[in-house]
């Protein structure tokens, strides 16, 4: 072979290596395909979010699970069948909100341009922009992400981190999708809004050693304020409590405050006082508000990038909840 050809070889080889498999998300990715759609999603949003903040929490919740399982590719909304029990169908899921106003959301977006815009685009703008909404921080959110086929119940209920769990699992857990330990205390400050199930907690107060007694680790006097006047038994599987108590539709550093003070409401969350190095991390959010927003935005940019599929992989579904036959 000459040379010549043997560069050309290369060339095409190249080309090949960055086409369509290789996509990459980019701002504006609908620009030309569906120039309104991102100013759908927004308006309706801002018509709706600002009267039901506490969607917000949810909405940004919903992206975070899609995320960690085969990444962000909105497999999270996928209803189970009789032959497959989908993601949703996993216990991590029994508290997600949110999947009619997306539902909506799509819907919206179909009716102007029909098959073009992704479950998994939709999901990760509306997160940014109920965020936004409720005056949390802004991010890019470059779009191009194509609705995976398949989600599997199993699956969620080993990739995504548990309350239960210590620093070392969480690391773990983080590090299998690519998001190191700064991810880990920025993201975990979106805990300072929305809300959580007692039972998501009753072994912290009920029963930490199992021959009952609550967890030392939890701040006392917090304990027994929850255990007298919201979370009363174990077996209490309704009632809601705030994560950031009377902060929580507002996105700030009350989280990060709360968790200094032994008040965060997981194990997941306290675990952060664990080492030096995260502990300085929490500090440097307390310190400066405006880093937090700054250090949360980066960090959900690089969350909604987690093993996105892009170019001809996967397919654009009809409706979020159904993958397209
Ligand atoms: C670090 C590991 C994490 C664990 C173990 C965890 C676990 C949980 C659990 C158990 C709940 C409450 C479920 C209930 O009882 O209703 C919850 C709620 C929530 N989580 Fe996390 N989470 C983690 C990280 C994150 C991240 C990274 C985000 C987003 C950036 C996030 C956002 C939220 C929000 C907003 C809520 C409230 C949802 C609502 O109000 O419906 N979490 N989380
Ligand atoms: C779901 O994932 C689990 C664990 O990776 C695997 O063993 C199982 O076969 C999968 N189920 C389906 C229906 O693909
Ligand atoms: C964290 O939890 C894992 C899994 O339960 C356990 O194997 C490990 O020993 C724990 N690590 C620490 C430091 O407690
Ligand atoms: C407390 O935990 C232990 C060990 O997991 C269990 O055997 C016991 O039934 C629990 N008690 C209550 C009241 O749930
Ligand atoms: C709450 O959930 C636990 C475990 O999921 C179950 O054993 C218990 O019966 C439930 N309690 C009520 C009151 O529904
Ligand atoms: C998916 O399941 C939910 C709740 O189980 C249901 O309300 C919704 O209509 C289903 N979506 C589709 C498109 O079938
Ligand atoms: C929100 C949601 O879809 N939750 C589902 C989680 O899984 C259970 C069991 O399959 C369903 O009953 C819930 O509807």
């Amino acid at each position: 072979m000459g040379s010549k050809n043997y560069s050309l070889v290369l060339i095409l080889g190249l080309l090949a290596l960055i086409g369509p498999t290789h996509a990459q998300l980019k701002l504006g990715f609908y620009a030309r395909s569906c120039p309104k759609a991102e100013k759908i999603i927004l308006k309706y949003i801002h018509d709706h979010i600002p009267t039901t903040p506490s969607l917000a929490a949810a909405l940004l919740r919903l992206h975070f699970h899609d995320c960690f399982i085969r990444g962000c590719d909105a497999s999270v909304l996928v209803n189970s069948t009789k032959t497959n029990a989908a993601e949703k169908s996993a216990v991590p899921n029994f508290t997600l909100r949110g999947f009619e106003f997306i539902d909506i959301l799509k819907s919206l977006v179909e009716a102007e341009c029909p098959g073009v815009v992704s479950c998994a685009d939709i999901v990760a703008l509306t997160a940014r922009d109920s965020v936004q909404a409720i005056g949390g921080p802004f991010w890019n959110v470059p779009t191009g992400r194509r609705d995976g086929v398949i989600s599997n119940a199993t699956e969620a209920l080993f990739g995504l981190p548990a309350p239960f769990h210590n620093l070392t699992t969480l690391l773990t857990t983080f590090a299998n999708v690519g998001l190191d330990t700064n991810d880990l205390v920025v993201l975990s400050g979106g805990h300072t809004i929305g809300l959580s199930h007692c039972s998501t907690i009753s072994t912290r107060l009920f029963n930490f050693t199992g021959n009952g007694g609550q967890d030392p680790a939890l701040d006392r006097v917090y304990a027994t304020n929850l255990k007298s006047h919201r979370c009363k038994s174990i077996n209490d599987n309704t009632t809601l409590i705030e994560m950031d108590p009377g902060s929580r539709n507002n996105f700030d550093v009350g989280y990060y405050k709360q968790l200094v003070k032994r008040r965060g409401l997981f194990t997941s969350d306290d675990s952060l006082l664990d080492s030096s190095v995260t502990r300085s991390i929490i500090n440097q959010q307390l310190q400066s508000p405006q880093k937090f927003f700054i250090e949360f935005g980066k960090s959900m940019e690089k969350m909604g990038r987690i093993n996105v599929l892009t170019g001809r992989q996967g397919q654009i579904r009809k409706h979020c909840a159904i993958i397209n036959s």
